[in-house]
């Protein structure tokens, strides 16, 4: 695949240093290291903490180890003198200005090519193995939300169901969370990214949440909402039953060849239809993988066509300054002729009483 790069960009080598196009192109979990693939060799280079770790992860794939003493930069300029390179890919998306100085300054003859989002675009359609790893996760999560709903009650923190719903996930086999998790409730719920709080849960209002399993390096990402109380109103069944439905026909046209606009397209529109199209303000999804927000996004600005083995979320909204929010999110992969949902929480309203 980036011998592929090489040829596309008709450039001699490419410096990978994005944390995530690290871990998957050379297999490496650690944080510090950074790669270098010329046609004919690829280099993996790291300090003696990770040493070991790196023969372990990253030899398997084909890299020479190379141990880094003092400046990584020193190290890796040498091997790009060594190996003659004319034109260099560097990732220029996730580089900081100083590494690319100290290179630029080093290398006064070589020319760099902004490599854009090419490392990230390689990624978007999925090998099997990590579909299962991505199912993997999906499983955690869905089992850890089971886990998590009987101890919704008065008087316990927002904060503390976060932290119950990582920790189970955790005993499940998680390696981390996909990213902070949110458990937003009453009005809080109308903030699209409102992350966990010290707010006591209260009746009659919606809880959100969204959260997702690390595993294996890769992410599941889910959302459900659900009601808490005795006494839910009619605006509260509507705008749960509008997201529901938003979302149903958007994984309904979910398939190989689709634009991801017009996905975004299907439930917006509905959401509209209904009334609600200004409190839908943001995209239907985005790709999931290493990273838990990937190519392909899913928006109405992306022309991006659907492939088999993309990995998607699909997740309308509606938000209410006030009032509150409903969000509803599955992960979902795209095969020839359909959408495969990989969360198995059910999405019927749930109220919960107690
Ligand atoms: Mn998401």
């Amino acid at each position: 695949m980036l011998n592929k790069i090489l040829n596309e960009k008709n450039i001699d080598a490419i410096l990978i240093s994005d944390k995530y196009s690290l871990r998957y192109f050379t297999g490496f979990t650690g944080t510090t290291g950074i790669a270098l693939a010329v046609k004919e060799k690829k280099f993996f280079f790291t300090d003696f903490r990770y040493v070991e770790q790196a023969k372990i992860e990253v030899e398997k794939n084909g890299y020479e180890i190379v141990v880094i003493e003092r400046k990584a930069s020193d190290k890796v300029v040498e091997y790009i003198k060594n190996a003659k390179v004319k034109k260099l890919g560097i990732e220029d998306n996730s580089m900081s200005l100083a590494i690319f100085n100290e290179y630029k300054n080093k290398l006064e003859e070589v020319d760099f090519e902004m490599l854009g989002n090419s490392l990230q675009l390689a990624r978007m359609i999925k090998r099997d193995d990590e579909i299962e790893t991505i199912k993997k996760a999906v499983e955690i999560a869905d089992k850890a939300f089971a886990k998590v709903l009987p101890l919704i009650k008065e008087g316990v923190t927002e904060k503390y169901l976060a932290t119950e719903l990582e920790y189970e996930m955790k005993k499940l086999g998680a390696e981390s969370i996909s990213f902070e998790t949110i458990v937003a409730s009453n009005y809080r719920s109308a903030m699209p990214h409102g992350v966990a709080s010290d707010k006591k849960i209260k009746k009659e209002g919606f809880i959100k949440f969204d959260f997702g399993a690390y595993y294996n390096g890769y992410v599941s990402d889910m959302t459900r909402t659900i009601y808490f109380g005795e006494n839910i109103s009619d605006k509260h069944k509507e705008i749960y039953n509008i997201v529901l439905e938003a979302q149903l026909k958007a994984i309904k046209a979910v398939k190989a060849g689709i634009k991801v606009s017009e996905l975004d397209k299907i439930a917006r529109d509905y959401i509209t239809e209904k009334g609600y199209g200004n409190k839908f303000g943001h995209g239907l999804g985005h790709g999931i993988g290493v990273e838990i927000h990937e190519y392909p996004y899913v928006n109405s600005k992306s022309d991006i066509i659907l492939k088999e083995g993309m990995v998607i979320t699909i997740e309308p909204g509606i938000y209410i300054e006030g009032f509150g929010g409903v969000r509803i999110e599955d992960d979902v992969v795209v095969k020839k002729d359909h959408g495969e949902v990989l969360n198995k929480t059910s999405k019927e309203l749930l109220i919960i009483k107690k």
